[in-house]
C-alpha cells in the first residue's frame, strides 16, 4: 500500500505550551488537513514546554516532529512559520512580540494579554509585521462554532431588524468547592484576571462578533467568593491537585464578573461570567432580541440555534439543528445531524488561519480585535473598583464601532 504524500505548500507550526489548550490546538492542526483542504497544509514541526516528560507525551500522542524546552529556540527556527502560543497570559506579550519580530505569523490564546498596555504593544508589533504579510489571530474559537457563525450571518443579513437587547452569560461551576486548589488561573500575576478574562473575554468577543457592533461603556460588579485556597500543583489540563503541606494561598482574581453595557448601535447588553454557577459546566448562553425577531444559543447544546422570526400565533422559537452542509464549516465534516463538539472549533480556527496566511487576507480576530476586547475587560475591572461606576470603553474608533 502506498499513500499520497502532499506536495503543495505547507507551513511549519511551532506551538508553545502543551496542556489543555496545547492539546486542543494539536488536534485542530492535525484535523485541518484531514477534513478540509486549506491552501497550505500545517506541519506539526515543534512543540515547546518546560516539563520534558509531559512534553514528550503530548508530542508523541499528536505526532509533533520535535520538541524544545525553551520557547526562544522555537522562534529562532527557520522551519517554523507560525508560532502558536498556548501558555498562560503572563507570557503572551513577550513571546508574541519576539515571534513577530522574528518574522513569524502568530496565533495567540485568549485573552490576548494581562493588561491593556501589553495588548497595545502586541497590536503595535502586529501592525508593523503586517507590512511584511505576517498575520495574527487571537484564539476566540467559539466564533467558529457553526451555530455561532450562523447567528452572525443571520444578524448581518438584517433578519432580526434593529437590535435592542443582548444577553450574554458564561457559566461554569468548577470553583464552587472551597477546597479546589489555587491554580495559575487564580493568580493575578499569571492570569491577569479571573472569570472576567478567562471566560468573560469570550462572551465580549462573541457579542461583538455576532452583532458586528462594539461595547461603548460598562457598569460592573466583581466578587471573589473564596479568598484563600490550598496551594495547587501538578497541572494536567484543567486538573490541579493540592500540593500537600504547601498550605493556603490568596486568590487574587475574581470568581465572578457581572456587567451592563451600551452598544454603539444603541442596544442594551448584559453580561455574566462566573465560575460559581452550580450545575453549569460550560454554559455560554447568548440571546439577542431585535425588532423583527430573536435568537438564542447555549453551548451546552452547541449544535442548536433557537430562532424566532415573524409574527402570529405560531411564531415562537424554532429549534434549528445547525448541521446542514450549507451551515458554516459543517460541509467539511459529517452528514446532517451527526453532531459536532467542542474540539471542532479548533480545526476551523486552524483552517481559517492557514487560509488567511496563504491568501494574504486579514485573519479574524486579529491582535487589534484582541486589544479591543482587552479594553473592555479593563473598563469592567475599573468600573467594579468604583462600585459599578459608569465607565466608557477607551480607544473605540469609528471604524471599530461600526465594523
Ligand atoms: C477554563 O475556565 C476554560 O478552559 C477557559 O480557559 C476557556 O477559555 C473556556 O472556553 C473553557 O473554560
Amino acid at each position: 500500500m502506498t499513500h499520497h504524500d502532499y506536495e503543495g505548500p505547507s507551513l511549519g507550526i511551532g506551538m508553545i505550551g502543551y496542556a489543555f489548550m496545547g492539546k486542543a490546538h494539536s488536534h485542530g492542526w492535525r484535523n485541518a488537513r484531514s477534513f478540509f483542504s486549506p491552501p497550505a497544509l500545517p506541519r506539526l514541526t515543534v512543540v515547546a514546554g518546560r516539563n520534558e516528560e509531559a512534553l514528550n507525551d503530548v508530542a508523541g500522542r499528536f505526532g509533533w516532529e520535535s520538541t524544545e524546552t525553551d520557547w526562544r529556540a522555537v522562534i529562532e527556527r527557520d522551519d517554523v512559520d507560525i508560532v502558536d502560543i498556548c501558555t498562560p497570559g503572563d507570557t503572551h506579550a513577550e513571546i508574541a512580540i519576539a515571534a513577530l519580530e522574528a518574522g513569524k505569523h502568530v496565533l495567540c490564546e485568549k485573552p490576548l494579554a494581562n493588561s491593556v498596555e501589553e495588548a497595545e504593544a502586541m497590536a503595535a508589533a502586529a501592525e508593523k509585521a503586517a507590512a511584511n504579510g505576517q498575520k495574527t489571530m487571537v484564539g476566540f474559537t467559539y466564533r467558529r462554532v457553526p451555530a455561532i457563525s450562523h447567528a452572525r450571518d443571520i444578524l448581518q443579513a438584517g433578519r432580526l431588524g434593529t437590535i435592542h437587547h443582548v444577553r450574554a452569560q458564561y457559566l461554569q461551576d468548577w470553583l464552587v468547592d472551597p477546597s479546589a486548589p489555587l491554580s495559575w488561573r487564580l493568580q493575578k500575576e499569571r492570569a491577569g484576571s479571573g472569570a472576567l478574562g478567562d471566560i468573560g473575554a469570550h462572551i465580549v468577543d462573541l457579542v461583538q462578533f455576532i452583532t458586528g457592533d462594539r461595547l461603548t461603556g460598562v457598569s460592573a460588579l466583581m466578587e471573589t467568593f473564596v479568598k484563600e485556597r490550598p496551594v495547587g500543583a501538578s497541572a494536567s489540563g484543567l486538573t490541579f491537585t493540592a500540593d500537600e503541606g504547601a498550605g493556603m494561598g490568596p486568590v487574587t482574581v475574581d470568581d465572578a464578573a457581572i456587567f451592563l453595557a451600551r452598544m454603539g448601535s444603541g442596544a442594551l447588553a448584559t453580561f455574566e461570567a462566573t465560575r460559581f454557577a452550580t450545575g453549569r459546566k460550560n454554559a455560554i448562553r447568548i440571546e439577542v432580541n431585535g425588532s423583527k425577531g430573536s435568537l438564542a444559543f447555549d453551548f451546552e447544546d452547541l449544535n442548536v440555534l433557537h430562532l424566532h422570526e415573524g409574527s402570529g400565533p405560531d411564531s415562537g422559537f424554532t429549534r434549528v439543528v445547525v448541521t446542514e452542509g450549507e451551515h458554516p464549516y459543517v460541509g467539511g465534516w459529517w452528514p446532517p445531524g451527526h453532531m459536532l463538539g467542542y474540539e471542532h472549533g479548533f480545526t476551523h480556527q486552524a483552517v481559517d488561519f492557514l487560509t488567511a496566511i496563504t491568501e494574504d487576507k486579514q485573519a479574524q480576530p486579529d491582535f487589534r480585535e484582541g486589544l479591543g476586547v482587552q479594553r473592555v475587560l479593563d473598563a469592567v475591572a475599573r468600573s467594579a473598583e468604583q462600585q459599578a461606576a459608569w465607565t466608557p470603553i477607551e480607544g473605540i474608533t469609528d471604524k471599530e464601532s461600526s465594523s
